[in-house]
């Protein structure tokens, strides 16, 4: 099975590229930059990861992203996630950024993204992977910060496929962004949003993004489950869910096997990803793993995950149905 896995044509949908700095680029770039690490080797460093929720992770991963600082330094963290990409197979990948993570602490948002798809188009050309970029909004900031990050993203339109949330979630609900999504959605950007797993007010929040927003997509939302005319709307319009068992098992109590099983049964287009896989020790393919030990997941169904995240990807039709 687990050549099988390995063999598979994959497509990642939920991957933030910050979440993609491992141990050993960090320090390199600290040195590149001129800048110190409070740890004196690699081991030492992943043995810092010790997080149990959202909070706790999202402390470590701003942290770690501080030596990220010049157009190469991106160019570099993207290449390093597309080449591992290539080697488990993966022909198709939607990448989160967080610019706010990078202007918030003065570095130009032209920068982050000029080498974002610097490497992009490389790897295109030299690894035979696909790549697109989506903007994700830190929701613990202000609503005006995040409009504002819309209309510097502007002149690089053409760049970014969408816009997608995410931060922390505590008190920091869809509706805090309406208007930035819906001008967002006036500029052509197609929408997602993090609706992270057994979070306060799960299910509202997801309604927000369902119902009053409009996304296209949810980024985990397996609490979905706890409202069947949810279930129901998002099975009528077709809407896809991405979820990242791992990811799930270090800022929950467990990865959420059954959950996805249920969706999985339901018709609902599941797909499974990474997340930050630097941080959560697993890539796609781990992840795709992991599920299937806890679930005995066929050949089959398992290839239905990896057709489920092909068929909600925001290509055009005909690149689409190049993968299907
Ligand atoms: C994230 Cl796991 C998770 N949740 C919310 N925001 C994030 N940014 C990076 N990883
Ligand atoms: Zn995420």
């Amino acid at each position: 099975m687990k050549d099988f896995i390995a063999g598979l044509p994959k497509c990642e949908l939920h991957l933030h590229i910050e979440g993609t700095l491992e141990p050993e680029l960090k320090f390199e770039l600290a040195e590149r930059n001129g800048l110190s690490l409070p740890y004196s080797s690699v081991e030492e460093m992943r043995a810092a990861y010790t997080f149990d929720d959202l909070p706790s992770f999202l402390k470590i991963y701003y942290e770690g992203m501080q030596v990220l600082r010049t157009e190469p330094d991106f160019y570099d963290l993207a290449m390093a996630y597309l080449r591992k990409g290539a080697e488990q197979n993966v022909r198709y990948a939607e990448i989160f950024f967080d610019p706010q993570a990078h202007t918030s602490r003065g570095v130009p948002f032209e920068l982050v993204i000029r080498g974002l798809r610097r490497a992009l188009m490389d790897a295109q050309s030299q690894l035979g992977v696909r790549a697109q970029l989506i903007m994700c909004f830190l929701r613990d900031f202000q609503a005006e910060y995040a409009m504002a990050t819309l209309l510097e993203s502007l002149p690089y339109r053409e760049w970014i496929a969408g816009v997608g949330l995410d931060s922390d979630e505590k008190g920091n609900p869809p509706a805090k962004f309406a208007a930035v999504y819906e001008r967002a959605r006036q500029e052509g950007y197609l929408l997602t949003m993090h609706c992270d797993v057994d979070q306060d007010n799960a299910i509202e929040h997801i309604r927000q993004a369902v119902e009053d927003i409009g996304v296209n997509r949810i980024d985990h939302g397996v609490n979905i489950l706890e409202d069947q005319r949810l279930v129901e709307v998002v099975l009528e319009r077709g809407m896809g869910l991405t979820c990242c068992p791992i990811s799930n098992s270090y800022v929950t109590d467990s990865m959420k096997a059954e959950g996805i099983r249920k969706l999985m049964d339901l018709g609902v287009r599941v797909t499974v990803n990474s997340d930050d896989p630097a941080y959560f020790a697993g890539y796609v393919q781990e992840n795709l793993e992991a599920l299937q030990d806890a679930l005995q997941l066929s050949r089959e169904e398992l290839a239905q995950l990896e057709r489920n995240a092909f068929e909600i990807t925001w290509l055009p039709r005909h690149l689409k149905d190049a993968y299907l």
